[in-house]
This record gives structure tokens, C-alpha cells and sequence, in this order.
């Protein structure tokens, strides 16, 4: 098996602006703390590079709040990107944002288009023998048609999932640890969609853990949920911990704030 879903030469992340503090929310939990928040996205982007990696640290955009979470922006394949069309209007700009960075590391690069298309990043969890988009209230079916168009002719072929209703997405509830393993919430296991995969459940009560990245050699993981981390540790996966708290308020977490990829 392959290990091209989590093996990866670059990353990309994105300073987060000032104007985090006014980033969407389901629910308000307080605002965040835009320093504490500048030291957890370090802390972040020293992990990736110490998997040798290379980082591409872009600069905070003021204009658009929600624009550390560059994950919703593209899709990020081995043959080529696919930039997307946020499902949340004031979000919208920010993947044109991302296009000409993209532009300049891949040779093909192409843009979900269709006026009624909506389709975030968040939502797609790549593994190493198919594409899971979930349908949730960022992501539509005609988002998610376009998408599976546009990677066919690359050979990669796209599953239609389900969001559970009321997570923010998909890969809110999931991570992919490996080439055939997934650790996930007990509510999304249940849905059916991992059948064939081998799935390490986040502990009752740390769903919040289960949006976590594995790169490269290291799996980041956010500080504070210690049964989930001890499953991952048992299982053999080499955790890094790194504070979540300010952008948990703002409904992200580890994988929102990279794009991860080996350019062809
Ligand atoms: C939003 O609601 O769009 C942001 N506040 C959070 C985006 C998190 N992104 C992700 O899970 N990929």
C-alpha cells in the first residue's frame, strides 16, 4: 500500500489576522485571544517543518476573519489542486486568495466554478483508495459533483458521505491516521461510512479530539484530550500535542490550518 495520503514534501498555512476575533461561530464561547492564538499556529507550523517539511507561511489577510483555516480553500491531490467554493459567503474570496500560491507549486490546477457549487475542504477526507466528502450545510451536491468530475481523469474516485448534523465538517469528526485507519467519533463510526477501515475511537466525552493531522511521521494533535492521545500512543502513533483553545472557539482545529501536499 501506498503512503501518499499522509506523506507529504509541503504544507501551507496562513497567518492568523486580527480579525479572528470576529471569525464564524456556531456557537459563542468567548473571544479569541489573538496572541495565545499566534503562539499555538508557531507551535503548529514547527511541527510540520520538523517532519521535513517545507512550510509555506502565507500573511494574514484582515479582510477575510476566517482565513487561517486555509484547508476549506483547495484540495490538494499528487496530480494537481482543485480550488473550492466556500458554502459560507464571507468566506467566499478567500479561495481565490489561495489559486496563485497554487499556481505556482502545481502544473494543473482547477476551481470548482458553478454558481450553485459549494464545496469546503473541511468537508473532504482523502485516503489512500478513494475521496470522502461529506454533504453538510458548507457542502453540496452540486460541490461535490464538480469535485468528482474534476478528479476522475486523475483517477481518484469520490464517495458522497454525510456530515452528522450539527458538526461544522466532515473531517470535524474524523482524521485519517494511516493508509487504512481513521480515528473518528463514535456518531460518525456509526453512520457506516468507515466500513473496511480500521477505526481507533475518540474517548466519550473528547470529540473535540478527532479532528487531528497525521504528516509525515507525527500525528498533531490537540493539547487536552489525554485518553484519545494514550489510544493513538498505544497504537503506535507518534503524538504531538499543541494548543487548540482560540481557534476551538472558532469550530477549527488541527487540520484547518494547513493545506498538505506533494506538488507534481
Ligand atoms: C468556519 O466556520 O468556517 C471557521 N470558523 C472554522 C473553519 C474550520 N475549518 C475546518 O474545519 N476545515
Amino acid at each position: 500500500m501506498s503512503d501518499r495520503s499522509y506523506r507529504f514534501t509541503h504544507a501551507i498555512t496562513r497567518r492568523p489576522a486580527a480579525s479572528i476575533t470576529s471569525g464564524l461561530r456556531a456557537v459563542d464561547t468567548g473571544t479569541p485571544d489573538l496572541a495565545l492564538m499566534q503562539a499555538h499556529h508557531a507551535a503548529y507550523v514547527a511541527a510540520l517543518k520538523a517532519t521535513g517539511a517545507t512550510v509555506i507561511e502565507l500573511p494574514a489577510l484582515a479582510d477575510f476573519p476566517d482565513s487561517v483555516f486555509v484547508e476549506d480553500t483547495a484540495l490538494c491531490l499528487p496530480e494537481g489542486a482543485v480550488v473550492m467554493r466556500p458554502g459560507a459567503p464571507s468566506r467566499l474570496g478567500e479561495a481565490a486568495e489561495m489559486a496563485p500560491t497554487l499556481a505556482g507549486l502545481y502544473t494543473h490546477v482547477l476551481r470548482i466554478a458553478g454558481e450553485g457549487s459549494f464545496i469546503e475542504g473541511g468537508d473532504i477526507l482523502v485516503s489512500e483508495r478513494e475521496i470522502l466528502v461529506g454533504r453538510s450545510a458548507r457542502t453540496n451536491a452540486a460541490g461535490i459533483a464538480e469535485l468528482t468530475r474534476a478528479v476522475a481523469p486523475w483517477g481518484h474516485s469520490v464517495r458522497e458521505v454525510h456530515t452528522p448534523p450539527g458538526v461544522l465538517h466532515f473531517k470535524t469528526d474524523c482524521s485519517l491516521m494511516d493508509g487504512e485507519t481513521v480515528l473518528s467519533t463514535e456518531r460518525l463510526a456509526a453512520s457506516g461510512c468507515f466500513e473496511g477501515y480500521k477505526v481507533i475511537p475518540v474517548a466519550q466525552g473528547e470529540e473535540a479530539a478527532a479532528n487531528a493531522i497525521r504528516f509525515n511521521d507525527a500525528v498533531l494533535f490537540p493539547a487536552g484530550f489525554p485518553r484519545t492521545r494514550d489510544r493513538l500512543v498505544d497504537a503506535g502513533f507518534a503524538v504531538v500535542e499543541i494548543g487548540n483553545s482560540e481557534c476551538a472557539k472558532l469550530d477549527g482545529g488541527m487540520s484547518c490550518l494547513s493545506l498538505r501536499f506533494t506538488p507534481s
